[in-house]
């Protein structure tokens, strides 16, 4: 972030940020200094203004992993103070992965909470029971109906510190708001696939009105948004009246503590935050003040520079003229930098390069699962092979020595059948020259009678 940006680039930089704004939600604004975003590094790099707690971890940077697929664990990430007050329209934008080896079981789930206290740790997905404020419960595990498993179910659950929660009553507490929601993602080794891919997170939008709650969920990435929950008459959640500033402001009045967190039993998964954001009605909209700031600033630039590259100008860290006529400007301009920073014009750019990363690296986890998924069914193929040669040379083997047997065995008994016939031979061969010689003298004997 250069230190001293010229107002024509800051005005560049408010039209780029106001052509990225969701057009939905004009009545909200956000809260910058409260959004999560990455990259992750742990201790958070937030100002302060998050911390986290128990198994959380950051394994690449691109998210907040609050648990692992291991039995008994919890993790969270909590404000480390009280939001300032939002009024009585505001709304957190979570984008997550529940996701796991678990193909029938698994669990336990999270929770995005806005309660009157943090807490670290508790049989609530990481929390605490009987809590005051706004529970939204990602419950994936249907604890009193283990035969037929019904989950996930997100239900939200607003409590004055009198009830507790059930794990039980076959997962949905009667009486409280639910909706069946399948956003978690199943591993599956053999092959190595996950379904669906992880690139496509979920994203689900808890948005309170004037004691109305509602619960958008966009599954798995989806051009799809579905209400889940809506609810009215939910007590008033910190919502006194004031002015949000977006700076981790306090007051007496003050809102609650947002918090996620998940924790896993005998049955586990990872249960991973990508983002989170905060509006509200309350936050002030400054962003008009910037565009009217910063337009003013830019046109009193561009006159004291002429027709020249402002351009390249302002990409250099040159700091801005001040001459005499400039001296307002240069005020403005210190003015309109502290506005913009208030304003999360950086934060947002820099999300959207982190948005940017955020694909490329979930395209990059994409073609390396498909590379896995390659390598062990060419490590498969490979051992196939190998076993179908092991078999072969066996099998030529076992001939080999059936052959050798039977070759020998004929050898052998064509010497045996050999050494019989000669014997029979040489006795012909006798008894024919016996009886030549007894013939021979039979003619002569013969001739002497006749003569
Ligand atoms: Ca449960």
């Amino acid at each position: 972030m250069p230190s001293t940006p010229s107002p024509t680039f800051l005005l560049l930089l408010f039209l780029l940020l106001l052509h990225h704004l969701p057009l939905t939600h004009s009545t909200l604004n956000t809260l910058p200094a409260y959004t999560l975003q990455p990259p992750y590094t742990l201790p958070l790099q937030t100002n302060g203004v998050w911390h986290t707690s128990g198994y959380t971890s950051s394994p690449t940077g691109n998210f907040l992993r609050l648990t692992t697929d291991m039995p008994s664990t919890k993790g969270g990430v909590w404000t480390t103070s009280k939001m300032p007050p939002l009024g009585d329209e505001w709304q957190v934008t979570l984008t997550f992965n529940v996701w796991g080896g678990g193909e029938q079981y698994f669990g336990d789930g999270f929770a995005l909470w806005y309660t009157e206290q943090p807490s670290l740790t508790g049989k609530v997905f990481g929390a605490r029971d009987y809590w005051k404020g706004l529970g939204v419960l990602f419950d994936t595990y249907d604890n009193g109906n283990r035969q037929t498993q019904n989950h996930p179910f997100i239900t939200v659950m607003s409590n004055d510190g009198t009830q507790s929660f059930i794990h039980g009553d076959s997962g949905i507490q009667s009486g409280v708001p639910a909706c069946h929601s399948s956003f978690r993602s199943i591993f599956k080794a053999t092959p190595t696939k996950m379904n669906p891919p992880l690139s496509q997170s979920s994203t689900v939008i808890v948005k309170y009105h004037r004691g109305r709650v509602t619960v958008d969920m966009n599954l798995h990435s989806s051009d799809t948004w579905t209400r889940c929950v809506d609810v009215e008459d939910v007590g008033p959640l910190g919502t006194a009246q004031g002015t949000a500033q977006g700076t981790g402001a306090q007051g007496k009045n003050g809102g609650y503590y947002l918090g996620v967190t998940a924790s896993t039993g005998d049955l586990s998964d990872h249960h991973d935050i990508h983002s989170l954001t905060v509006s509200s009605a309350n936050a002030p909209a400054i962003l008009s003040t910037v565009k009217t700031h910063a337009e003013m600033i830019a046109k009193d630039y561009e006159e004291s520079k002429g027709k020249e590259d402002v351009l390249l100008e302002v990409s250099s860290s040159t700091p801005v003229p001040t001459t005499k006529e400039n001296g307002g400007a240069s005020d403005d301009s210190d003015e309109i930098h502290a506005i913009v920073e208030q304003s999360g014009v950086y934060q947002k750019l820099h999300l959207i390069g982190q948005e940017h990363d955020v694909k490329i690296q979930n395209i990059k986890d994409h073609l390396s699962e498909q590379l896995k998924g390659l390598s062990a069914h060419m490590v498969r193929m490979l051992s196939k092979i190998k076993q179908s040669e092991n078999d072969i040379l066996m099998n030529i083997k076992h001939v080999e020595t059936m052959g050798h047997i039977e070759i020998n065995d004929a050898l052998h008994l064509h010497r045996d059948t050999t050494h019989w016939v000669w014997g029979i031979l040489i006795l012909l061969l006798v008894v024919v020259v016996v009886f030549g010689c007894a013939w021979k003298k039979y003619q002569l004997v013969k001739k002497r009678h006749i003569l």
